[in-house]
Parts: C-alpha cells; structure tokens; sequence
C-alpha cells in the first residue's frame, strides 16, 4: 500500500531534529534529534553556540549544521525508515542567523560527490566562517545607524513590521559590512539559516521565504518585496547578494541528486521552502485560526499569536511576520527562557521535580518577591547588560527565586504582549518546560486564560512536515484546509488543559502592574515603586 510520507527537519540552537509523519494513517513514526554539544564536540560548541564579548556575540558554525544534517540522514537510514518513499520535504531554522557565501557556493552544490561527505566539499564555501546567531546583541550601533536613515522608530516598523532589533539579520549584515569590509565585498549570498539548508538539499540557492525573510528588517512586511530602502539603509549592492524572496508554502524544486544516492530518497521527493522556526512552530501547535495564541518554552521563550489582520506594535517590542498561510503573525522573543530557570535550578542544586515542587507549595504572588530576570541580555525588554534584579528579596532565598523566576518570565510576557489586539481565546504551550504542569499553572493564572499543553516538543519539526504535506497535497488537487491537516496531529486529551483559578485573577492583574513599575523604574529611570510593591505585599499576604 502507497503511504504518504512527510519529512520535517529544524535547525534549531541546539540541535538538529527530524519529525517523520505518515499522512495516510496521521501518524508521527519517528522525532530524531542530533544534539551538537554531544554529537559534535569537535566544535566546541556550549548549548549549540560560540558566545565571546561576556555573551555579546553569538555565533555558530554553519558547518556544523551541514555535518548535522549528513548524521541525521544517516541515523534515519541506519533505522530503516523510508526515506525513498517520502512525498515531500520541509525545515525549519533558528530565525534570523545569517551565513555568509562565496561565489563557489552554487558551482559546489551542483558538483557535490555522493561519495564523499558534505562537510568535506563545503568547506570554502563560506566568506565568514561563523555565522551570527539570534543569541547576538551586538549590533546596537547598527540598528540605531538603519532606523534613523529609515527616518525614525515609526516608518521601521512600518516598513518592515518590527523595530530594528539586534539579532535581526539586516543590522548582523551592516555590522559585517562595516567591520569586514573585504569579506563583505567577496560575499555573493547570504542565506538564512532555513534557506541555507534548504539550498543544501535542493542543490543550489535556494530562496528565502516570506516568514523568515520578516526577521530581518529589510523585507517590506506588506509588499512581500525586498524593500529598496531598508536594503540601502543596510549595506551597498545588498540586493544582488540576497536571494529572491517566495511563499512560505511555495515548493522550489526536488532534493538534489547527492541525497537520492547517498541516503536512497526517491529524485521525485517535492522540497517545499523553509521556514523561521516560530511560523514552522505556528502551524505545528495549531495556529491556523485567530484567537490562539503559543507559548514556546525553550532556549527562548516565545509568545506568538496567528494574526488575521495587520497590526503592529509601535512601542517596538514585538514582530509581525508572514505567517505559512500567508496571513500573519505576532511573535515576542524572550531571551531569558531555559537557560534563566536552569540558572535557578542549577544554583540550588534542584532537579524539575523539586523546582515543580516548590512552585506547588509557594503562593501565587509569591509575598511580593518580584525578580527582574536578565541572566544574559535581553530582548524583551531591551537589556544590554546581564543584572538579576530582585525586590523583596535576596539571591539566597530558593523558594523566593524558583516562584520568581517563573513568574516574572509570564509577567513580562503578559506586559509586553497587550499591544496584540486580536483577543486570545486560548494558549497552546510548546517547548521543553512546557512539560512542566507547574509552570504552565502559573502561566495560565497570570494570563487567566486555558493552556492547552501538547504531547510534542518538538513544535517547528512537526510544523514543517505538516506544511511539506499541505502543499504536497493542494499540488496534486486534493486540497485540505489548514485546521484540518492540523487538527489530525494534535490531540488534545482533557487532562492536557490547565485552566486559570479565577482565584488570582485580581492578583495577578495587580501584580502586573507593580511588575511594570518595577521595570519602568529599573530601565527607564521610573519613579521606585518600593511602597506599591509593600502595599500589594499587605493586600494579599497581611504584612
Ligand atoms: C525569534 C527568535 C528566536 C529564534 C530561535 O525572533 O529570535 O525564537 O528563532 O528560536
């Protein structure tokens, strides 16, 4: 019998993950990462990345990724998975790292030797050796020099539906632009992480699609077009080195020879664009429809939200991206995700359980101790310099900080995404912590909204079979809806809803905004909120 194989790959920080599905029977045989501390030391990589200038620049090693992908197929065919029967291929990347080619790139790919490994007939390819990653915040300057040529905070956003932001990949350009300028000149392409690997597999460049060209403030966010403007305000001749723009759910060719006779994959096999890892995650956790919104527990935490109508946030915190749809989306990145409550957890020597544990037994509100929680610099809001603050409280205080953590990382996230205007009806919770039912109780009582909590981690993965199968599907004329194809992988069963306790909801509400005080009064010189925190300490805990 003829299944309907779909691959979906991600490269994420971390790792690099396949999630094989089979349509005719709704079925995921297989989620296989290759981790890149373990796997591949020989990078010497720490959580995936290369980190200098006390966490300033962060990059990572494009070929590392290449050498990935090759134990990742290998792996898939040591486990005997049908690879020559699968219909259709998409991915995934981390958004907005950028990789920086010569002009061999393409002859390269053209004339790759399926005897030989990938990563040994890539190697000079690249102008640049590492490749700066969505972890970097050292482009400050650079955002600053394009915002103001684009004539101010307002018209960039408009433009190119987010503020300039550090990680995004137009200012990661300037800066090498501006700091290597010969390298610049020898650069022919710069490919996203999603293009360069989907060039990879389809054996020359391949094109940038319009939800992870969104991330880099140089597409024009209504046109769908490289944007004239933002592109002079970034770097000379920067058109000629970009590659064309298309529909996150265009296919761009077939899988080049290489993987057909190197892995056995069938030369008919469909490879549909790739995307930035939050719009994959997007469609992987369901959010085909207005009123849902995601959560994203992992490196980063995420909060994103499918988007019928345009909006933006002009304070300059949040993004709108093309959502796989072509509709849109909300997406606000937090950098102090994991990484911050593993900072906790490893300080007190707990294991999730205990730190589970103790979220159980300390009280919503957690007796005023606020934390602001900049472990590495932030994102949302802007902190350049790492500093924990905590109010109310000291560093040694465990309970004070497990509760603190985790509930200033959903304060923030609360405070910093009411710009959304399309209400949220519901939240769907991905990602690593999102295992945690403590966690997600807490968020669900701070947002006072349902969090549906999904068997799946492995969001973007999934979310990018799913979109190779759509446009497998409305290929061949038998058209599926969105909701449909999605609603096939998620099974929600009941005891995987966690609903708010209307309890807390005046609790919260107030918390929010002695939280808000407090990183008015850290970041933007506000007034101390010392006696409103106090006062709310008295409302609710009687001292
Ligand atoms: C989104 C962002 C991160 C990365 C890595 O803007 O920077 O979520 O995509 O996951």
């Amino acid at each position: 019998m003829n299944m309907d194989y779909f691959l979906g790959l991600d490269c994420s920080t971390q790792s690099l993950t396949a999630v094989l599905i089979n349509l005719s029977k709704n079925e995921v045989i297989i989620r296989y990462s290759i981790n890149f501390d373990e796997k591949l030391p020989h990078y010497n990589t720490q959580n995936g990345v290369l980190s200098s200038n006390a966490g300033k620049v962060v990059h990572s090693n494009p070929l590392m990724w290449v050498e990935a992908l090759e134990l990742l197929f290998k792996a898939l065919v040591q486990k005997r998975l049908p690879l020559n029967e699968i219909k259709a291929i998409s991915g995934s990347g981390q958004q907005h790292g950028t990789v920086y080619l010569n002009n061999s790139f393409e002859p390269t790919l053209k004339n790759l030797d399926s005897e030989k490994p990938l990563v040994d007939q890539l190697q000079k390819i690249f102008t640049r050796e590492t490749s700066p990653i969505w972890m970097d915040s050292s482009t400050t300057k650079q955002c600053e020099e394009i915002r103001l040529k684009l004539g101010g905070l307002e018209p960039t956003i408009n433009i190119t539906g987010s503020n300039t932001f550090e990680r995004f990949s137009g200012p990661q350009i300037r800066k090498f632009y501006e700091q290597n300028y010969d390298d610049y000149i020898q650069t022919s392409t710069i490919h996203l992480v999603s293009s360069f690997l989907s060039s990879i597999l389809l054996g020359k460049s391949s094109p940038i699609d319009h939800g992870d060209g969104a991330g880099m403030n140089l597409m024009n966010i209504r046109t769908k077009q490289w944007d004239d403007k933002a592109l002079d305000a970034t770097a000379p001749d920067l058109r000629q080195k970009l590659p064309a723009l298309t529909n996150s759910y265009d296919i761009i060719g077939k899988i080049s020879p290489f993987f057909v006779e190197r892995f056995g994959f069938s030369p008919e096999t469909i490879l549909v664009a790739w995307s930035g890892d939050n719009p994959n995650s997007l469609i992987g956790v369901g959010l085909t429809e207005k009123g849902k919104a995601a959560i994203s527990l992992g490196t980063s935490d995420t909060y994103f939200s499918f988007m019928k109508n345009l909006s933006f946030d002009m304070l300059g915190e949040g993004h709108v991206f093309t959502a796989p749809t072509g509709d849109f989306m909300s997406l606000i990145c937090f950098k102090n995700g994991s990484l911050a409550r593993e900072a906790i957890k490893d300080k007190f020597n707990l294991n999730w359980e205990d730190f589970g544990e103790i979220l159980r037994k300390t009280p919503p509100g957690n007796f005023g101790k606020i934390m602001l929680p900049y472990f590495l610099p932030e994102i949302v809001p802007l902190v350049l310099e790492p500093t924990v603050y905590r109010f109310g409280f000291g560093e040694n205080d465990m309970q004070g900080n497990v509760r603190g953590i985790i509930e200033a990382q959903f304060l923030s996230m609360r405070l910093h995404s009411e710009w959304i205007q399309e209400q949220t009806q519901e939240i769907y919770a991905t990602g690593g912590a999102s295992v945690n039912k403590e966690i997600l109780q807490i968020a669900s009582n701070i947002f006072n909204t349902k969090i549906y909590q999904f068997e799946t981690t492995n969001s973007a993965a999934l979310g990018a079979a799913l979109r190779s199968a759509k446009t497998y599907y409305d290929s061949i004329n038998e058209r599926i809806n969105w909701t449909e194809l999605v609603n096939r992988f998620l099974k929600i069963q009941d005891n995987y809803i966690i609903q708010p306790n209307n309890k807390y909801k005046k609790l919260y509400d107030d918390m929010l905004e002695v939280y808000r005080k407090y990183e008015k009064f850290i970041l933007k010189n506000g007034e101390d909120p010392e006696q409103f925190r106090k006062d709310f300490v008295k409302k609710y805990f009687g001292n």
